[in-house]
């Protein structure tokens, strides 16, 4: 069978003094860690989209890296595209993927040409999972890319487009359920606005919840199990993206009745678009009981847009993974490496480099989170820091007997409080988390 990384061994685990480029120092996919293989914990998945389609066209210049995988022919391209994702997968340990339904096959004349299209894949695609045991972490519609999109696809002015986004996203949620798909996902692409002074945004969001409510009920109905993601992202392509941020999400889902549903697939470079952190996102979702998948990647804080950089941010991953740990670990969810190489790392080993970057990069994040966890530091110094709740005048507002007249009057026999305020601590924290991290 032809080999399209000729000159990538099957990636293994060395440990951190190894300098061999192709090797791990810190995923250990077997290795039991806080009471699970780190494979577990970790749920590695690959994204199609970047992974073997991305070619580093930017708006400035045509792309650097050569995808075709030696073929000319759309769908002969497409079948190469698979015969290199699982190749990819299988040298690198990788057990899941995540595809757009156009990362896959390629678009036909016709809807109908193109879902034929979609099927042949498919077949294949089935054919690989088996082979290589992997297995579809979520499978999406890309909704953004055709010129009928361009004003949106649920969220378009134009009611022909809508039902041509929803008959899109009906294949594309009968292959995910057909490959074994845990969870389906949404990105909102180009559901926002550029100016309302030409949007009715109320109709808009609707309209949404419409599209978003029929998929739910018809993915059911075809078998996806696990959870309906959306991902939130405040800008790019629209100048306001109406899945901004997480907690833009929950009210969202909350007003349209998706809670049970529906969870969060939280991205970092998205987190920082919107003027948060990857860590302030993850517990958002977390504390409203929607912490689902991750896309994990991070950007660039000197710049304003979504550079998708594969993780190499040790201390970022650490507050990540210690989210995903006080969440109870991913229950459907995973780690997908919505990622890609910078233009000028143009070659297929870079591909496999980054990849293996973005995975130890993790591996030490889950590495430190757990220290941190078993330590028992920061959970305890948040534990004592409210602790004045759990007992006397505490203990009855959050039971929810006190009112503001016995607050009133608790105040008043009190006098001043200012001496029960503690320092919140953060140098002293910051101070012996590295310790606890580099020890
Ligand atoms: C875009 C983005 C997408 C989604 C899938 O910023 O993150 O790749 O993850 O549509
Ligand atoms: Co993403």
């Amino acid at each position: 069978m032809k080999e399209y990384f000729p000159n990538i061994p099957k990636i293994a685990y060395e440990g951190p003094k190894s300098r061999n480029p192709y090797a791990f120092r810190y995923y250990n996919p077997d290795e039991i860690i806080a009471g699970k293989p780190m494979r577990e914990h970790l749920r590695f998945a690959m994204a199609y989209w970047h992974t073997l389609c991305a070619d580093g066209t930017d708006m400035f210049g045509r792309g650097t890296a050569n995808k075709s995988f030696g073929e000319s022919d759309p769908m002969e391209h497409a079948y190469a595209k698979a015969y290199a994702a699982f190749e990819l997968m299988d040298k690198l340990s990788i057990d899941y993927y995540c595809f757009h339904d156009r990362d896959i096959a390629p678009e036909g004349k016709t809807l109908a040409e193109t879902n034929a299209n979609l099927d042949k894949v498919a077949d294949l695609l089935e054919e690989l999972q088996k082979k290589y045991n992997k297995k579809l972490l979520w499978g999406t519609a890309n909704c953004f890319n055709h010129p009928r999109y361009m004003h949106g696809a649920g969220t378009s002015p134009y009611a022909d487009v809508f039902a041509f986004a929803a008959a899109q996203i009906k294949k594309a949620i009968e292959i995910t359920a057909r490959l074994g798909g845990t969870n389906y996902l949404f990105w909102g692409g180009r559901e926002g606005y550029e100016t309302l002074l030409n949007t009715d945004m109320g109709l808009e969001l609707d309209n949404l919840a419409r599209l978003l409510t029929m998929a739910r009920d018809y993915g059911r109905k075809m078998g996806i199990k696990g959870d309906f993601y959306i991902e939130p992202k405040p800008k790019e392509p629209t100048k306001h993206q109406y899945d901004f941020d997480a907690a833009t999400c929950v009210a969202f889902l909350q007003k349209y009745n998706l809670m049970d549903d529906f969870r969060l697939n939280i991205e970092g470079n998205h987190a920082t678009l919107a003027g948060h952190t990857f860590q302030h996102e993850l517990a958002v979702a977390r504390i409203n009981g929607v912490f689902g998948s991750i896309d994990a990647n991070q950007g660039d804080y000197l710049l304003g847009w979504d550079t998708d950089q594969f993780p190499t941010n040790v201390y970022e991953n650490t507050l990540v993974m210690m989210e995903v740990l006080r969440a109870g670990g991913f229950k459907t969810g995973g780690l997908n490496f919505d990622a890609k190489c910078r233009r000028g790392s143009y070659t297929p080993e870079d591909i496999v480099l980054a990849h293996i970057a973005g995975m130890d990069g993790y591996a030490q994040g889950l590495r430190m989170a757990v220290k941190l966890q078993e330590d028992g530091l920061l959970d305890n110094f948040i534990k004592e820091r409210y602790a004045s709740y759990e007992s006397g005048i505490g203990a009855d507002i959050v039971s929810g007997k006190a009112t503001l007249e016995s607050l009133e009057a608790y105040a008043l026999s009190k006098g001043e409080v200012v001496d029960s305020v503690g320092s919140g601590r953060q140098e002293y924290l910051e101070m012996q988390m590295n310790a606890i991290m580099f020890e």
